[in-house]
């Protein structure tokens, strides 16, 4: 699953195969630099290489556990309500929007209904851009015109899912409006039209985030998140630089799930996010 993650490893990892050919342990020094390569910060290399044993040396297994620590928060809810009610959010050219396509598909593949809602009404290319990956995909959507109330949308597409029967709403957002205040407004009553439609919705709220993006990445989420309470984050981008190290400046700043990573611009791109999985990869790179 995460093979374009090891291959961009591998290469970041190259100049290094030298020095720890067939080594169960690799010293401190080492695995300092192999992470600054990895494009993990530099404030958690010192914080993890204080928590390993005070050795010169680092072992896999130690390495391991320290990392994983970084990657402790609440599962994310199941999705147990019908319809399940998802709402993206995030700034502009994100990803929002191929996310919801690829997302959209996923789901529809493994059998479920899914309408989705364009409530990114700031942008009339917005609506369209979602129109035309629903008429691809061959998804149900609710839209209206440019610059009407995106909570008008959300309602009428939960209506709707509640009336047919879907399994699953998945709305998009806007991710500027002409200032700030308007955005917070704007969400706010978004989330709280939804819970109108139907009580506890939105049950999912996403950030999608660039990952290109490093720190102004964090800092845009910590924004969202005290805007609407998040309940997971969806990563895109990563194809590009494949290093994979940024993420865990996302797990430790922000304590969310990370859901899934997107890999591509296509609508297979998009990969579920297992931490085990990707500290192997990880792990793999440094060791082997
Ligand atoms: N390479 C790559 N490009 C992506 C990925 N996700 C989105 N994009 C591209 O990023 C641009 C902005 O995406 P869009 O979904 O319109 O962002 P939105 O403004 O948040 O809705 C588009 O050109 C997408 O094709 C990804 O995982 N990898
Ligand atoms: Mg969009």
């Amino acid at each position: 699953m995460l093979d374009f993650l090891k291959k961009g490893l591998q290469k970041t990892f190259a100049n290094f195969s030298e020095l720890k050919k067939g080594k169960e342990k690799i010293s401190k020094d080492l695995l300092e630099e192999m992470l600054l390569e990895a494009d993990v910060s530099y404030e958690i290399i010192e914080e993890i290489l204080y928590y390993l044993p005070p050795s010169d040396e680092v072992k896999k297994e130690d390495l391991l556990r320290v990392m994983k620590a970084y990657f402790i928060y609440d599962t994310p809810k199941a999705s147990e309500e019908k319809p399940f009610i998802q709402l993206v959010l995030g700034v502009n050219g994100a990803g929002k929007t191929t996310s919801i396509a690829k997302l959209a598909n996923f789901y529809k593949q493994n059998n479920q209904n899914v309408i989705l809602g364009a409530c990114d009404t700031f942008r009339a290319g917005a609506i369209e851009q979602l129109k035309l990956w629903a008429k691809k995909l061959e998804l149900d959507i609710v839209a209206s015109a440019q610059g009407h109330d995106p909570s008008a949308v959300a309602y009428d597409a939960i209506s709707k899912a509640l009336a047919k029967k879907y399994d699953r709403v998945i709305l998009d957002t806007a991710g500027r409006l002409q200032n700030q205040k308007n955005l917070a407004s704007e969400l706010e009553k978004i989330v709280r039209i939804c819970a109108k439609a139907m009580p506890n919705a939105p049950h999912q709220k996403i950030l999608v985030l660039d990952g290109t993006q490093g720190n102004a990445g964090i800092l845009q989420a910590r924004a969202f998140n005290e805007l609407v309470k998040l309940d997971g984050v969806i990563i895109t981008k990563l194809d590009g630089t494949a290093k994979g190290g940024a993420l865990f400046s996302i797990a430790k700043e922000l304590e969310l799930p990370i859901l899934y990573i997107g890999v591509g611009e296509g609508v297979e791109d998009l990969l579920e996010f297992s931490v085990d999985e990707y500290l192997q990869a990880l792990l793999e790179g440094i060791f082997e």
